[in-house]
């Protein structure tokens, strides 16, 4: 048995490790959602400007699950960050987190957190699902069962805007200041997204906490990126391996990163930028261009390379049809972005191209196929719906679409059913079990799931036409490819 990580000492000579004095830090920064994709993301950028300015420590706070928050604390918010290419796997220690807090163990711990002026910027990396958007409007989805159960009871919040509001009410209750909302999901104008959806839920609370709240809280959007597989045990078995100590909180993931924020804080931040964020003052041709190209190829390919039988997104990168139907993907995507200076589309294509290969990455394309419903729209079909609008033919979009079909029947090739991870995956599930098991009854149905797809989508019947062609090798005997005309 080998020792837990706890402290800095005896690590393996290989290991790099914080070069500040953990017990000299304060705590600045609360972050909501501590899964892995946080812990190779932030926690690194913070991580790397601790040593010049000790006051941005993080607290994590997870609001569901306890297990990571149970992890890292045992190690004393230590834990290994594994960078892999093909060249080898480098151990690093972040030390940037001290505290850890479960929000469903002690609900009353955080909202004294969020009331501390000690803590000056939140951020969330929550998934697209928790934020309780409705699609249909851009706004509060009243439905979302946090939501709703926060607005019935929003002095013992459970959701994040829930929390949000919470927390700031209380700051304006003893005339502090508020602190910045950071949004790190990947939300197509993330700081506007939080923005509209608190000050919705304050609105109900009274339009003077609204008021308050537009005045002088604000929400940066940010782009961030970095692909991050989820932890298995090789993960924790190389960890133990490069540091000799075991690590229930290790994640792995790729050399490549990249964080643009939008450089507007109410009480100050780490100097992130010195850690190689890039702060500018407007990040929404970022966020699409990234959305657009990385996250709609991502999405095109778990579908289709699922069905396939492809694992890992490496995997469907040597079916030369997927790795050319995705570098279409890209090229057709990059056409509905707006020129952004000092960037090359075609180039951030290769690149793209080249991180899916990366073959020490195994990212499951079942990771990437969860929550469906939640990252179609901005992924592919606004961007659809854009292209059409250009007088394109839009045609990888209703490929992507039609995997996504496909994959919605809960099927593999071999007949097999697996969890949609969906929010909405009960009526999908309604759905495709009353619709025929043809290609296009299918997609007929599915283009009738609320809310999802926009008019300007389904009024098109050419478009929606291809979608159907690209599902029609479907059939209840047969499921398998959807390949579409290429
Ligand atoms: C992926 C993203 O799981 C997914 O939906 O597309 O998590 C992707 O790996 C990151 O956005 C990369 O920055």
């Amino acid at each position: 048995m080998t020792t837990r990580l706890q402290t800095l000492d005896g690590l393996s000579a290989s290991v790099i490790r914080p070069v500040y004095r953990r017990d000299a830090l304060t705590t600045g920064i609360l972050h909501l959602g501590p899964g892995a994709f946080f812990r190779a993301h932030l926690a690194v950028y913070t991580d790397d400007v601790l040593a010049k300015d000790n006051r941005w420590s993080i607290e994590a706070v997870s609001l569901r699950s306890t297990d990571v928050v149970d992890h890292l604390n045992e190690q004393n918010g230590l834990y290994t960050l594994l960078t892999r290419d093909t060249a080898g796997t480098t151990a690093r220690v972040i030390g940037s987190i001290m505290k850890t807090h479960a929000a469903s163990r002690d609900p009353a711990g955080l909202l004294t957190r969020l009331a501390d002026p000690a803590i000056r910027i939140v951020s969330l990396t929550v998934t697209e699902k928790a934020y309780g958007l409705d699609p249909r409007t851009g706004g509060l989805d009243l439905a979302h069962p946090d939501i709703a159960a926060d607005l019935a009871n929003p002095t013992q919040p459970r959701g994040v805007i829930g929390y949000i509001v919470a927390g700031l009410v209380a700051r304006r209750a003893q005339g502090l200041n508020p602190f910045t909302p950071l949004s790190c999901d990947n939300l197509p104008g993330n700081g506007a997204v939080l923005k509209r959806l608190t000050l919705e839920f304050a609105e109900r609370t009274g339009p003077a906490l609204r008021r308050w709240i537009e005045e002088t809280v604000p929400f940066p959007s940010t782009m961030v990126d970095r692909i991050t597989p989820a932890s298995t045990d090789e993960t924790y078995a190389d960890a133990r391996r490069l540091t000799g100590r075991t690590d229930r909180a290790a994640i792995e993931t790729e050399p490549f990163s990249q964080w643009v924020i939008e450089d507007h804080f109410v009480d100050g931040r780490p100097a992130w930028e010195e850690a190689g964020a890039l702060m500018v003052s407007d990040v929404s041709a970022y966020e699409k261009m990234k959305l657009r190209m990385l996250n709609g190829a991502h999405s095109l390919l778990a579908y289709l390379g699922f069905i396939a039988g492809h694992e890992f997104i490496r995997d469907t990168m040597q079916d030369a049809g997927l790795k050319s139907l995705a570098e279409r993907h890209m090229q057709a995507a990059a056409r509905t972005l707006d020129p952004l200076a000092g960037i090359d589309f075609d180039e951030y294509a290769r690149a793209l191209i080249a991180r899916f290969e990366n073959r020490a990455i195994a990212h499951r394309t079942y990771q990437i196929a969860m929550d469906g419903t939640q990252k179609l729209p901005q992924r592919l079909l606004q961007p659809a719906a854009e292209a059409l609008a250009r007088g394109e033919n839009a045609e990888t979009f209703a490929i992507a679409v039609a995997g996504w079909m496909r994959y919605a029947l809960g099927t593999d090739r071999h007949g097999n059913p697996y969890d949609l991870r969906d929010p909405r995956a009960a009526e999908i599930a309604a759905i495709v079990a009353n619709a025929g098991r043809d290609g296009p009854s299918v997609a007929r149905a599915l283009f009738s799931l609320p809310g999802l797809f926009p008019a300007d989508l389904t009024a098109n019947p050419t478009w929606t036409g291809r979608v159907e062609r690209a599902l029609e090798p479907l059939s209840a005997a047969q499921p398998g490819s959807v390949r579409g005309p290429l």
